[in-house]
């Protein structure tokens, strides 16, 4: 205690429970009035979490009012987001209109989140599990910055994760630490709230000591914080041994139900086991029935000088699981019970709460309401003397310039993922500025999603040196991975959870760090769907990365129906601040990255998904550029239909020879037949959407995209639509004008089998695109 506290701040302890009050009381006011004082509308509960709060206020007073420092950064668990708010609004960070506003539209929001919250929050979180493990990868997006020279080692920060104790169910904790071990991450803390309470249930006994074991194994330390000073001395007592292995030994589910019972309960069922034992007895009658109650009760996550030592005893760079004993509810009428998760304090409960605490009717949201001038200016100073309040805004470093084009690579007949492969090997030309800010990642699969020509030239990024063996042996391999600080490919296991969080966190590097970089992700495209909460979650805070799906679709042949997805280009379209496309051409997947890496650093960019196939295909000539400004918007006429044409071929990706054979053969009997070459159903949906929006969003109505496009048709026009997915991707192109439509793509599971074959089982091949042109147009 004297060690921390050699500054003379002999005042802190006090200092921090008074803070850790006024955080209890703030969070739970903060629920209160948005589901019991605001104005209800809809009949809907607002919600909130008092009993998850309160297990938490000990633990963040102590690390944001001393622990931390202002390079830090801090993963909140979601249901802790009001506390975060509270600090804030002690910093004078945050207005009481945001707090009262909590869970209303633009008010503080249920989870902390980094684009939709006012307050400056490092992550986003909510769902439960990725706000943590997402900590681990920007601990090593740091060191790859500080590696190449960004950043100094001195500015290092470390990356925090407070996190709930069921938050160690999800798999994705795991695969992340199996990952963590292997890039010996350094500078990361977790803090485990454990009140071994989840939403449903309180935590299996068995796993008591688990966790140590699995961290531990993985590198890490792990501290833990069982007992607060109270108990600790009670313990040493005459008789206190009993009690404290009482404690050990009692079940999570007993420890909980007694808690919420109270002082007469505790006091009742530990003279029954314990009472025999004269010592112990005497210990437990020297307590009144609060006492007791407040004794049994002071676990070690709710003793500010228990975390303020642990904390300070973390003081290197070696990862560190707390886990800080705590109590659900603690110091709140619920505290305990096991239905507490989303249960609420009624009025009296509350009322009854703000007297306890000294605070008058009406002051409820006065800052250091309740509390004498002289205490209120000194938890003030402290407060203005924390970390938040020294902490820098975040970076908006300037962007990487893009050259205005990129070489499209030589070849009559290329896929769209080597020559994808070949243009960046391109970039990874010694010197090449922008080839120095990208950074590629695949689970497993680098070499076969054509990222090897990269990683060739520019090298696994290691803090140690890893030398490739087969080299040295002069064992021929195509593969020659060196690993260094000066790496540039961060290697993944399969896991794709773990990838899509590594590109959320490098993806966050500028506002984070400081530094721009471009990540570039590869994934086969099936496994998207492996990954895809964690690539949602990248998505809700916005960080940018390019995401290269491939292979894709059926087109993948022979590999069958596991591995060609279907539904992919349907999540393209689902999921915001992503922008996806499907080029069919290596010209256009030239254009399309080029476009990646400015827009995933516009203030008001996207990330971007490439969905590629491993299919060569017969390139096009081009006459002229004119093409590509169409094609970043979404869709491009191949062939240009005769003005007032009656049909037109709309197609995207790599089906495109068959999409042409089939305007071959049908321009014949349908005349000025157009072909169009739909680059990303996305942007034309959001386009065309945004239109029909705009005279209810106050926006002049122009005409969109596809309008434009689909105008050189007739007005009764027909269009057949083909796609290696989901033909839903495309077929919604009928209604912008109102057209008939004659869907092709793929809704089945796939399976092996050559491409002729497949494209005439799924009906993909030029035959069915003439057959379904028939069927809109000849047939009626
Ligand atoms: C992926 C996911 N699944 C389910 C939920 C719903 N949920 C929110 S909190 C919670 C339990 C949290 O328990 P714990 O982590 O122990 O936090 P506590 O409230 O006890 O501090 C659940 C299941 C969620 N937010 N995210
Ligand atoms: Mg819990």
């Amino acid at each position: 205690m004297t060690a921390v506290l050699a500054d003379d701040r002999t005042d802190l302890i006090p200092a921090l429970e008074a803070l850790d009050a006024r955080l209890r009381w703030l969070s739970a006011w903060t629920v209160h009035n948005a589901n019991n004082i605001r104005t209800k509308r809809d009949g809907m509960k607002v919600g909130g979490h008092q009993a998850s709060c309160a297990s938490m206020t000990t633990i963040m007073a102590a690390l944001y009012f001393h622990a931390l420092r202002p390079q830090d950064k801090v993963a909140v668990k979601p249901h802790a987001g009001p506390l975060l708010h509270a600090i804030h609004y002690l910093l004078g960070n945050q207005s009481l209109d945001q707090l009262q506003r909590f869970r209303g539209l633009g008010g503080m929001q249920s989870y902390p989140s980094r684009t939709k919250d006012q307050i400056p929050v490092d992550f986003s979180t909510g769902s439960v599990g990725l706000g943590v493990a997402i900590t681990a990868f920007a601990s090593l997006v740091q060191d790859y910055c500080i590696a190449q020279g960004h950043m100094r080692e001195a500015d290092a920060g470390r990356m925090i994760a407070l996190m709930g104790d069921a938050e160690l169910d999800e798999g994705n904790i795991y695969e992340c630490l199996i990952e963590a071990y292997k890039h010996d991450i350094r500078n990361c803390w977790w803090v485990v709230d454990y009140n071994r309470q989840s939403l449903d249930a309180t935590t299996a006994d068995r796993m008591f000591r688990r966790f140590d074991d699995i961290f531990e194994t993985c590198g890490w330390r792990v501290i833990t914080l069982k007992s607060g000073k109270l108990q600790k001395a009670v313990f040493a007592k005459p008789g206190g041994q009993a009690l404290e292995d009482w404690i050990d030994n009692c079940p999570n589910a007993e420890f909980a139900a007694l808690t919420y019972q109270g002082g007469e309960a505790w006091r009742e069922r530990l003279l029954k086991d314990l009472g025999d034992q004269p010592a112990t007895r005497a210990l437990i009658e020297s307590f009144d029935d609060a006492a007791l109650a407040q004794l049994m009760t002071n676990l070690g996550g709710h003793c500010a000088e228990t975390l303020v030592e642990a904390f300070a005893q973390a003081n290197d760079d070696k990862p560190t699981l707390f886990i800080a004993y705590t109590v659900k509810g603690y110091g709140l009428p619920l505290q305990g019970h096991k239905d507490n998760h989303s249960g609420m304090m009624n009025t009296a409960q509350i009322e009854g709460l703000r007297a306890s605490m000294g605070i008058a009717e009406g002051s409820e949201w006065e800052p250091w309401g309740g509390l004498g001038d002289n205490v209120a200016a000194e938890l003030k100073a402290l407060v203005q003397k924390s970390a938040l309040a020294a902490k820098p805004a975040e970076h908006t470093p300037p962007a990487i310039p893009v050259p205005a084009r990129l070489p499209v690579p030589e070849g009559e007949e290329q896929s769209t993922q080597s020559a994808f492969g070949r243009i960046l090997m391109d970039l990874a030309r010694p010197g090449d500025a922008l080839g120095d800010r990208i950074v590629t990642t695949a689970p497993d699969v680098t070499q076969t999603t054509n990222l090897g020509g990269f990683v060739n030239r520019r090298g696994l990024f290691r803090r140690g040196e890893l030398k490739d063996v087969f080299q040295a042996a002069r064992i021929p391999s195509a593969q020659k991975w060196v690993g260094n600080t000066a790496g540039q490919h961060v290697e993944l296991g399969i896991a794709e959870t773990n990838f899509f969080l590594v590109l959320a966190a490098f993806g966050l590097s500028a506002p984070h760090f400081g530094t721009r970089l471009l990540p570039v992700g590869t994934v086969y495209d099936p496994f998207i769907a492996r990954g895809l909460d964690a690539l949602n979650y990248g998505c809700y805070q916005d960080a940018r990365f390019l995401l290269v799906g491939t292979p894709s679709g059926v087109t993948l042949g022979a590999e069958g129906g596991a591995h060609q997805s279907i539904n992919t280009p349907l999540i393209g379209m689902g999921q915001p601040n992503l922008d996806y496309f499907e080029p069919a051409f290596a010209d256009e997947v030239a254009l399309l990255m080029r476009h990646a890496f400015e827009h995933m650093q516009k203030p008001d960019g996207a990330s971007v998904y490439l969905r590629l196939s491993t299919r060569s295909i017969q390139q096009v000539t081009r006459e002229d550029d004119s093409w590509e400004a169409d094609a970043l918007k979404g869709a491009y006429w191949l062939k240009r239909p005769a003005p007032g044409a009656e049909a037109a071929i709309v197609f995207t990706g790599a089906i495109a020879p068959e999409a042409i054979a089939a305007w071959e053969t049908l321009r014949e009997d349908l005349p000025g037949l157009g072909l169009l070459n739909v680059t990303s159903p996305d942007l034309l949906h959001r386009g065309w959407s945004a239109r029909r929006a705009a005279r209810w969003t106050g926006r002049t109505p122009e005409p969109s995209h596809i309008d434009m496009l689909l105008g050189a048709l007739a007005p009764g026009a027909g269009l057949v639509t083909v796609i290696d997915g989901s033909p839903s991707a495309l077929s919604w192109l009928g209604a912008v004008k109102g057209m008939r439509v004659s869907p092709l793509g793929v809704e089945r599971f796939g399976q092996t089998g050559d491409l002729p074959d497949l494209y005439r089982t799924y009906r993909l091949d030029a035959d069915a695109i003439i057959d379904a042109a028939a069927e809109l147009f000849l047939e009626g």
